[in-house]
């Protein structure tokens, strides 16, 4: 639902409301109706390129292409251009509620947009004077939608034509995934009948966003393909600089910034999923998707630990710049129970690239995949991975991603009780509290990322019935082996420096005594100082 009545619809997408510089020349053929964008009749910018050399060494000859027009409004007063907020009227509210749900954001302020407003160029300095190749491949743009709202579809077509150089784009792909809506049929067709470049493709059942996203990517004929979601807006430049790192490394696909995405970090080791360009062949070497996905969710990771562990690269390219409207809920329904299918896609990826870290996997959060959920057969994706020489997903954390701040132990060493300055120590399959000794292989232990508390293979955890202390073998999935300890997540603030074990419902505390050298879980209560531990290491706060 909607929060609040003036919500601006510039919320919901890239533009920053102020107006730039000065360039901004009207293209001619841009009322609408009269659009004809085949390059034949459309003045080509290339005409007012010149001729530099990119780099000193190479001598080779590079054309500026002319990026640096952003597109004047044909109704400057007209709302949300160059991204302006947008009221709601007064007495519109209602309507406004009303519309809402179309497309889960704010459908009635998008329809009263221009569907080719002008945008602010958020590009940062020095993009319009880059240099890219005069010979760039061509691209496919692929774009999938399911009941997408009309102003929207529309606004992202128009924003691809009007601020992508013509010869650079081969088609338009729209690809309806079994829309139901009316306005999406003929109205459509006839719509896009004016821009030659536009095709529709229609699917007879729902495929869902991955399996659309491939039966677009079989129909292409561009050199490079490029995937956008149906509710964007290109901004002035934003394909040339995708194309160019695609043509300069044909295993590099690359990502337009979004605007959540922080435009610093180039090298991005999980792509956002909805908008990035890619080498059409390389595309199929890697075996596309793995078409076992299913309908929306997990496909990103998919591809990029693809891309990364079999020899290509991701990169946020900062001059090429896309708005998306981001919303809470998929506006339309999933075949199956959104979560499951989110789960099992997630599942597929984990069984096929996560190697011996998909305990992490599991072990984190509530996953369904803990009962039982089939995530199909793997065979040929193994395969693919194996055949494509793939490095390990140790590789790619270490390498691509070593900032990843998700230690696999968090604390390490004895642990101690902390008002009898006792340490727990192991004597067969149980423990008991001693005198501490720091160098007894019988008091060591590592509490995990997994909230295990690890001696070796064995794991502490209570008898169910008396609450005495035993050892369990480990198991990353048996989350009654789990305790909470220093947890920022913790229910109970006063029970930080606890270990605490159960659920909501039953809170149980470890707790000391010193007199027996027993150890028990006992009803947590944060005035009971034996209840208080520390291990000797911590790696994180
Ligand atoms: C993000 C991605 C999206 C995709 C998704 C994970 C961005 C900006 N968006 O979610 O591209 O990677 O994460 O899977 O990075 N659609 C269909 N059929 C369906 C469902 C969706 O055609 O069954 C279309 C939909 O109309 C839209 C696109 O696929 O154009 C992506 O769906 P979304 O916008 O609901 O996904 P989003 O942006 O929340
Ligand atoms: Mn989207």
């Amino acid at each position: 639902g909607m929060k609040n009545n003036e919500a601006s619809f510039s919320s919901l997408a890239l533009q920053r409301a102020a107006v730039s510089q000065a360039n901004q020349a009207l293209t001619e053929g841009q009322e609408l109706g009269k659009i004809n964008l085949t390059a034949k009749t459309r003045p080509a910018q290339l005409n007012q390129s010149q001729t530099k050399a990119l780099s000193p060494e190479d001598g080779r000859r590079h054309r500026v292409l002319r990026i640096d027009a952003t597109l004047s409004p044909r109704d400057p007063k007209a709302p949300g251009q160059f991204g302006r907020p947008v009221v709601v009227p007064h007495g519109k509210e209602k309507e406004v509620e009303r519309r809402w749900k179309e497309g889960n954001f704010n459908v009635y302020l998008s329809d009263l947009i221009p569907v080719d407003r002008a945008i602010e160029d958020t590009r940062p300095a020095g993009c319009a004077e880059q240099l890219v190749h005069n010979n760039l491949p061509t691209t496919s743009i692929i774009m999938c939608f399911v009941d997408e709202v009309w102003s929207t579809l529309l606004r992202s077509v128009h924003s691809v034509l009007n601020r992508s150089p013509p010869h650079l784009i081969k088609e338009i792909l729209l690809v309806d995934d079994f829309s139901t809506k009316d306005y999406l049929k003929d109205n459509l067709d006839k719509y896009m009948s004016q821009f030659p470049k536009v095709r529709i493709l229609r699917l007879k059942e729902r495929h869902g966003l991955i399996r659309a996203r491939l039966a677009g990517a079989q129909k292409a004929t561009g050199d490079v393909l490029t995937f956008l979601d149906s509710h964007v807006e290109c901004n002035i430049g934003w394909l040339e600089p995708l194309l160019e790192r695609v043509y300069l490394s044909r295993k590099k696909v690359a990502c337009p910034v979004i605007e959540v995405i922080n435009d610093k970090d180039m090298r991005c080791p999980v792509m956002a999923g909805g908008l990035f360009s890619i080498d059409k062949n390389y595309f199929f070497e890697l075996g596309t998707y793995d078409p076992g996905l299913d309908v929306w969710g997990g496909e990103n990771m998919e591809l990029s630990f693809k891309v990364w562990m079999c020899g290509g690269e991701i990169e946020i390219v900062p001059c090429s710049r896309v708005g998306h409207i981001f919303r809470n809920d998929n506006p339309y329904s999933f075949p199956k129970d959104r979560m499951k299918t989110v789960e099992r896609n997630l599942g597929r990826v984990a069984e096929v690239w996560l190697d011996e870290y998909k305990e992490l996997f599991y072990g984190h959060g509530d996953h369904l995949i803990d009962q039982g959920l089939d995530v199909g057969n793997l065979t040929q994706q193994r395969e693919l991975r194996k055949k494509l020489k793939c490095k390990s997903f140790k590789w790619y954390l270490e390498n691509v991603f070593p900032d990843l701040k998700a230690p696999i132990v968090r604390a390490s060493g004895v642990l101690i009780n902390v008002a009898l300055g006792k340490c727990i120590s192991i004597r067969n399959t149980t423990a008991i509290l001693e005198d501490c000794d720091g160098s007894s292989q019988l008091q060591q232990f590592n509490y995990t990322w997994l909230r295990l508390i690890k001696h070796g293979a064995w794991c502490l955890a209570p008898v169910p019935d008396n609450g005495a202390l035993r050892l369990h073998l480990c198991d990353n999935r048996n989350k009654g082996l789990r305790w909470l300890h220093k947890s920022t997540s913790v229910f109970r603030p006063e029970l930080v420096n606890h270990l605490v074990f159960g659920n909501y419902h039953q809170l149980l505390c470890l707790e000391g005594d010193f007199t027996q050298k027993t150890l028990k879980v006992a009803p947590c209560d944060p005035a009971k100082p034996d209840q208080k531990w520390k291990f000797e290491n911590y790696y994180e706060d």
